[in-house]
C-alpha cells in the first residue's frame, strides 16, 4: 500500500515537473503540438566538418593563452530551417583547444548569452577554483580567466558547461568543445596526428527534430527518467556526414556528448579496429576489437585500418541503428604511420595503497534521481578528502530497487546511469566482480553502471579545491543526482 502510494506521489511529481520544462529548445510549442519525426529527417548528406583549432596567441612555447566567447547563433541543420543554437566563437559547439603536457594556460571567457554560463574543462586535472564547476558562474556580459598548468598524459578531453540546473539544456543547444592534450609520449608514436586529416575529432551527440527539422527538448515521459534521447545523430554539429577517407589508418578521436544515450560505435562491415586511448589517456597496449560503448561524457581514440578496403567501399561507424558517419574509401595514398604494440606506461595505483573506502549509490528516479539519499546542494560538502591520499570509491546503481513495476515496463527497464567526478582521473579496479574489460583499463573520468552493477575504482587526490561528482546523464545530473567532494 505505502508503495503504491509513493509511486503515485512520484507519477504526479513527474507530470507536474515535466510540464513545467517542457518544450522548444526556442521556447515555442507547447508538448501537445510538437510533431515528432519518427525517421532521419532528411537524406542529404554533408561534408563531415572538423571543428577548428582554436589559435593560441602565446608566443612564449611554455604558455598558451586562448580566448572563447559564449554566445547564440544560428544554425541550419536541415536546409531553410534556421533554429537559435549555441556556441563557443560561432554559432554552434565550439574550436578544439590544444594544450601540451608542462603548458602554462591562461583562457578569457566572455559571456555574451542572455543568462549565466560555466565553462567546465571535463577530464583536466585542474585545481578547484578554476574547474568551472556551478561555483564559477560568468553572468551574462561577464569575463573569466581562468589559468592553470597542464600535468597530466596526452588525452583528448572536452569542455562544456555546467551551471546550476543548466548543464542539460545548454549542451543541448550546443555547446561542447574538445580539448586535445600533447606531451612527449604522444609526440613520440608513430600514430596518425595530422588534425583533421588523419586525426578526426567526432563529437557524437543525439538531437530529437519535428517533422520540420527543429530542435526539441524534453516532450516525454520518458526524457525526465532516462534523460533526453533524440531520433537523429550529429556529429561535428551535422547531420547525415559524410567522410571522403584514405585507404589509409585514420585515427578518430571519439566524444559521447550526447546528453543520455549511450553508443556502442562499430563499423557496418564488421571491420575491427584498436582503441588506442580512455578518457585520460592511452592505454598501454592498443585493444583490437570490433566494438566500443561510450556513455555520455566519456571518450576514446580508435584506429581503424582502411588500407584493405577496396577502391570505392562505403562503410558506416554505427551504433544500433544509427547510421552515425558514412565513410567513402578511396585513393592511393601511403601511409607510414603504425599501429605500435606499446603505447605507454601507466603509473598504476596499488590497490593495497588504498587509505579508504566510500560508497556512492546511484538511486532514484526522475526527479528524485540522487546519490546516497542526497540531492545535490551548493552549500553541502558532501565528502571530506585528505590531499595526496588515495581512496578507493564504490559505486552502484540501485535504480532498479523496489521499483519493479515502473521500472520494468513504462520506464523502459535497465535505468543507466554513469559516474563522472572532476579534478580526478582513476582506474577501474573492479566492474561486477570482475576485472574490467581491456577497454576500459586506463585512466577515466567517467565510468557506465547499469542497473544492479557495482564498480570500485581506485584514486588519488592530487587537485585541492571543491569538486563534483555526479551522474553524466545530463538530466539526472540537473535533477540533483550530484554531490561535492573538498579535497583539502
Ligand atoms: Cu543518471
Amino acid at each position: 500500500m505505502k508503495k503504491n502510494i509513493f509511486i503515485l506521489i512520484m507519477f504526479f511529481s513527474i507530470i507536474i515537473t515535466l510540464f513545467c520544462r517542457a518544450g522548444n529548445v526556442n521556447g515555442r510549442d507547447s508538448v501537445s503540438d510538437i510533431k515528432i519525426a519518427d525517421y532521419e529527417y532528411s537524406e542529404i548528406e554533408n561534408p563531415l566538418p572538423v571543428p577548428p583549432l582554436l589559435k593560441n596567441s602565446s608566443t612564449d612555447p611554455l604558455k598558451a593563452s586562448f580566448s572563447l566567447t559564449v554566445q547564440k547563433g544560428l544554425t541550419e541543420f536541415f536546409k531553410g530551417t534556421g533554429v537559435i543554437t549555441y556556441g563557443y566563437n560561432g554559432s554552434l559547439l565550439g574550436p578544439t583547444l590544444r594544450f601540451r603536457r608542462g603548458q602554462s594556460v591562461d583562457i578569457s571567457v566572455k559571456n555574451s548569452l542572455n543568462e549565466v554560463t560555466t565553462v567546465h574543462w571535463h577530464g583536466m586535472l585542474v585545481p578547484g577554483d578554476v574547474d568551472g564547476g556551478p561555483h564559477q558562474i560568468i553572468k551574462s556580459g561577464g569575463l573569466w580567466h581562468p589559468a592553470f598548468k597542464v600535468n597530466q598524459p596526452a588525452a583528448t578531453a572536452w569542455y562544456h558547461p555546467h551551471g546550476l540546473g543548466t548543464t542539460a539544456v545548454q549542451v543541448y543547444k550546443g555547446l561542447a568543445g574538445l580539448i586535445i592534450i600533447d606531451d612527449e609520449v604522444s609526440d613520440k608514436l608513430n600514430i596518425p596526428k595530422n588534425y583533421g586529416v588523419n586525426d578526426i575529432p567526432l563529437i557524437v551527440q543525439d538531437r530529437r527534430f519535428t517533422s520540420e527539422g527543429v530542435p526539441v527538448y524534453m516532450t516525454s515521459m520518458h526524457d525526465m527518467m532516462q534523460g533526453m534521447l533524440g531520433n537523429t545523430i550529429l556529429v561535428n554539429g551535422t547531420v547525415n556526414p559524410v567522410l571522403k577517407a584514405e585507404r589509409i589508418r585514420y585515427r578518430f578521436r571519439i566524444l559521447n556528448g550526447s546528453n543520455a544515450r549511450v553508443y556502442d560505435f562499430r563499423f557496418s562491415s564488421g571491420l575491427k579496429f584498436h582503441q588506442i586511448t580512455t578518457d585520460g589517456g592511452f592505454l598501454e597496449k592498443p585493444y583490437y576489437t570490433e566494438s566500443i560503448r561510450l556513455s555520455p561524457g566519456e571518450r576514446a581514440e580508435i584506429i581503424a585500418d582502411f588500407s584493405e578496403l577496396k577502391e570505392g567501399s562505403i562503410l558506416y561507424l554505427k551504433s544500433g541503428n544509427f547510421d552515425i558517419l558514412k565513410i567513402v574509401v578511396s585513393g592511393t595514398q601511403k601511409d607510414i604511420t603504425v599501429i605500435p604494440e606499446e603505447l605507454a606506461r601507466i603509473d598504476r595505483i596499488p590497490l593495497e595503497k588504498s587509505q579508504g573506502d566510500r560508497y556512492f549509490s546511484l538511486q532514484g528516479m526522475g526527479p528524485g534521481v540522487n546519490i546516497n539519499g542526497k540531492q545535490f546542494n551548493p552549500y553541502r560538502i558532501d565528502e571530506n578528502i585528505k590531499y595526496d591520499s588515495v581512496e578507493t570509491w564504490h559505486i552502484r546503481n540501485v535504480s532498479g530497487m523496489g521499483m519493479g513495476m515502473m521500472g520494468g515496463g513504462m520506464m523502459g527497464g535497465n535505468v543507466l546511469h554513469n559516474f563522472h567526478a572532476h579534478g580526478i582521473q582513476f582506474m577501474i579496479t573492479d566492474r561486477g566482480g570482475r576485472i574490467p574489460s581491456p577497454s576500459e583499463q586506463g585512466w577515466k573520468d567517467t565510468v557506465l553502471i547499469e542497473q544492479n552493477e557495482d564498480v570500485s575504482v581506485i584514486v588519488r587526490f592530487l587537485y585541492k579545491g571543491v569538486f563534483m561528482y555526479h551522474c553524466h546523464i545530463l538530466e539526472h545530473e540537473d535533477n540533483g543526482m550530484m554531490g561535492q567532494f573538498k579535497v583539502n
